[in-house]
């Protein structure tokens, strides 16, 4: 069980339906520590960056788009396993595949506005925490 960050984001869907609360409280209520927290309006440029993976794909576009349609809160959050906790706690990508008891399966219903996003693996934690947050504000 060791120590890990991973980059959770409340994405503008969640902010808009008041939902930052929600979140954050589950993971803090789980146990895992908020280690940085922010709202913010991203950038074109970096939502290009943290969805680089997904280049080539057809959504592309409209993830961009999405993303930085609204204000949205991003943090970093820290615990024993924390990156495979989160995305346990968000449920799958697909809302018939999200769990009810899930983020995702209690709040969503649609494949991209589906309120939070969390990296994957400690790789993509290691490449999206810096878009957001320098190491000093990670407390
Ligand atoms: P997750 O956010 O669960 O890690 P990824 O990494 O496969 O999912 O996809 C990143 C984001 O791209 C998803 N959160 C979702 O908003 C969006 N997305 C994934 N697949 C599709 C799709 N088929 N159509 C539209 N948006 C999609």
């Amino acid at each position: 069980m060791a120590d890990e960050r991973t980059l959770i984001l409340v994405k503008p869907d969640g902010v808009k339906r008041g939902l930052i609360g929600e979140v954050v409280g589950r993971f803090e209520k789980k146990g895992l520590k908020v280690a940085a927290l922010k709202r913010l309006q991203l950038s074109k440029e970096k939502a290009e960056t943290h969805y680089a993976v997904h280049k080539e794909r057809p959504f592309f576009g409209e993830l961009v788009e999405f993303i930085t349609s609204g204000p949205i809160v991003a943090m970093v959050i820290e615990g024993p396993d924390a990156i495979g906790l989160c995305r346990k706690m968000m449920g799958a990508t697909k809302p018939m595949e999200a769990e009810p008891g899930t983020i995702r399966g209690d709040f969503a219903t649609a494949i991209q506005e589906n309120i939070v996003h969390g990296s994957d693996g400690s790789d993509t934690a290691a490449y999206e925490i810096p878009i957001y947050f320098e190491e000093s504000e990670i407390i």
